[in-house]
């Protein structure tokens, strides 16, 4: 699967993986030729570029960990943006809870939408589901024949009405599930082109009418681009939930399976991988992406390098808490990490045994700006000692930073509180009182 772009990004970022320095041209020049490769697989140049920029600008604010080479770190990121571009988790269909579900299949002529629909079959009936097949390609009487060979050796009922239109049959096929307690009903429709209107109207018709749980669209990777301007044209119409990406054990180059999700926002959540019945895979966005990008152990490797260094950055937080050394400039510290990351609750949750502080949603972001500018117009010393701040610096501080001299006792008052409150936990006295304080 995907082997001629996985060599290639291979060779791409060859230069990146040797060990000593790298500059920034270097990554330029790797970055520009990882391009050049996704362009190549068939990408949608607009994808194309956002994922460049992504990786440059993430690249640039890269924390410097010393047991790794930026080169390490940017396949890292390489690697990331790809799961990301494909969805970052794997998506379930959707199976109601009053049965029957109804999942409804569609796309082009010769997708592979017969094929899936009875490895989907086959698959459901695995985890104890018992599905019924419906055969609503009334145009090819081939099609039916296809699917009750394929229902017979997975041992899966076929609803089959050869006299009737798509749109009775699958209205007739949900009756038929319910008096004969099967619980999921899989349509498999004719192909078609999106151009074709009444064609189209015919499926939206089935939509209407039969409410799907779940409609997938199936779509053959092999076609790269055309894949993806047919998946929106599709979407447009019908507003699937998911895709179904089929032959992709053939020499497909990887175009549609990186650009399907961003450009109609819905995930892939199967993968077809041969003609037999059991080459049906969920779709995992991670495994996808170590797949095309080869390098697993590149990416384990920081993976690990990543965490001891956080775990590293932690431990000596804990250890300035438990010998009292926590300083104003260390809680500045922590105040720069909430930026970082972006979120404060996902900051607190860094301070250890914060997470057990309770519902933190109410910690209000403006007063955490003040307290920012507040800290920023202190000097170092006043910060590493905050009990030398009289009357005077506080009234300093407060003209600095724009806020009040009440703003700035608070703060400091919350402060000593606060480091009161790390010895004792220094001291292991009260630990779990302690934690269900709040800070304020
Ligand atoms: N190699 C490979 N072949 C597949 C895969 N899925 C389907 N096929 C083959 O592709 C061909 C078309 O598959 P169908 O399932 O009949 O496609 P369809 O979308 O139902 O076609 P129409 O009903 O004619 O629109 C068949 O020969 C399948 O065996 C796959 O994942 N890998
Ligand atoms: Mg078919």
């Amino acid at each position: 699967m995907f082997e001629t772009l996985t060599q290639k990004l291979e060779a791409a970022l060859k230069r990146l993986r040797g060990e000593g320095r790298i500059s920034e041209a270097n990554i330029a020049e790797s970055l520009r030729e990882v391009r050049r490769v996704l362009l190549d697989a068939d990408v949608n140049y607009k994808v194309v570029k956002d994922f460049i920029d992504t990786v440059q600008q993430k690249s640039l604010g890269q924390e410097v960990i010393s047991s790794l080479s930026p080169g390490q770190l940017i396949i890292k990121i390489i690697h990331d943006e790809l799961v990301a571009l494909m969805g970052s988790e794997k998506s379930d269909i959707a199976l109601s809870s009053s049965p029957p579900s109804v999942i409804l299949i569609a796309g082009l002529q010769g997708s592979g939408k017969t094929t899936f629909s009875a490895k989907l079959a086959r698959l459901l009936k695995a985890k104890g589901r018992s599905p019924l097949l419906v055969a609503a390609d009334v145009y090819r009487p081939a099609a039916i024949d296809q699917l009750e060979v394929l229902g017979k050796q997975i041992e899966v009922p076929v609803f089959v009405n050869r006299k009737d239109s798509a749109l009775t049959i699958a209205e007739n096929s949900i009756v038929h599930a319910r008096l004969n307690a099967r619980d999921t009903v899989i349509i498999d429709t004719a192909g078609r082109l999106h151009v074709d209107e009444e064609m189209m109207q015919e499926i939206e018709k089935v939509k209407k009418s039969v409410q799907p749980h779940e409609i997938l669209f199936v779509v053959d990777a092999m076609t790269g681009q055309d894949a993806v301007n047919t998946a929106k044209a599709f979407h447009d119409r019908l507003n699937f939930d998911g895709v179904v990406l089929t032959k992709l054990d053939g020499d497909a180059r990887g175009g549609a399976a990186l650009s399907i999700r961003s450009v109609v926002q819905k995930p892939i959540k199967f993968i077809g991988t041969g003609e037999k019945m059991d080459a049906l895979e969920p779709f995992y966005p991670d495994r996808m992406a170590s797949r095309i990008l080869g390098m697993g152990d590149i990416v384990t490797l920081v993976e690990k390098a990543q965490e001891t260094f956080d775990k590293e950055k932690a431990q000596k937080l804990e250890q300035k808490i438990r010998k009292a050394q926590f300083t104003l400039e260390d809680f500045y510290d922590q105040l720069q990490e909430i930026k970082k990351m972006g979120s404060l609750s996902q900051m607190i949750s860094m301070i250890p045994g914060a997470s057990r502080l309770g519902n933190l949603n109410d910690v209000d972001e403006k007063e955490l700006k003040y307290v920012e500018a507040i800290i920023q117009s202190m000097t170092i010393e006043e910060r590493q000692h905050p009990a030398i701040v009289n009357g005077s610096r506080r009234k300093r501080i407060a003209t600095g930073s724009g806020t009040s001299v009440q703003e700035v006792n608070k703060l400091l008052k919350q402060f000593f509180e606060m480091q009161k409150m790390m010895k004792n936990i220094g001291k292991g006295k009260n630990f779990n009182r302690m934690l269900t304080q709040r800070f304020h």
